[in-house]
């Protein structure tokens, strides 16, 4: 089985103000097809989430980011994703904004991004725990031969 990192982005989340809704999510849904060696929430700081990112590839196939993708100023994780990533993979990203305008307009404002760094994916989804259901749902049957060509 893959092993997969999930990330939050939320300054609220980081500070338990918030319950991790969305976190949660992503780990129900992969869970019968992956395996989960590591999950937290950090605040939106681009260097915070760009160490991490770089330290979870040494042990992860795939890293499923949720929030911090729309227009707010401290939204940065698109940034910080990029920021590491060796290769863009616009497709990815391309597939899920294209599927979730069909759901809501609002899904132009994602600005989510898919890399590869070594052998590792890194995938942003949207924050909200409709956006992260109807992206990771599409998402989902593509990953297995993503990683298998990664790996
Ligand atoms: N994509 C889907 N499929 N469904 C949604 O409800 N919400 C959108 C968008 N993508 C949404 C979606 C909204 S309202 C925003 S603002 C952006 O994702 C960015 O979300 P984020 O800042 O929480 O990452
Ligand atoms: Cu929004």
């Amino acid at each position: 089985m893959y092993k997969v990192g999930i990330i939050t982005l939320s300054d609220k989340g980081s500070q338990g103000l918030r319950e991790d809704e969305s976190g949660r999510i992503v780990k129900e849904l992969i869970k019968d097809q992956f395996e989960l060696v590591n999950q937290t929430i950090l605040p939106d700081e681009v260097r915070e989430l760009s160490a991490l990112l770089i330290e979870w590839c040494a042990t992860c196939d795939l890293i499923l980011t949720t929030g911090g993708t729309g227009l707010g100023v401290r939204d940065i994780t698109p940034e910080a994703t990029l920021s590491i990533g060796e290769k863009e993979i616009p497709g990815i990203s391309e597939g899920m904004r294209m599927q979730s305008i069909q759901k809501t307009p609002f899904a132009m404002l994602s600005r989510g991004v898919a890399v590869q760094r070594g052998k590792t994916l890194i995938i942003n989804l949207p924050g909200s725990p409709k956006g992260v259901t109807e992206n990771l749902s599409y998402l989902l049957p593509i990953l297995p031969h993503a990683l298998d060509i990664l790996t």
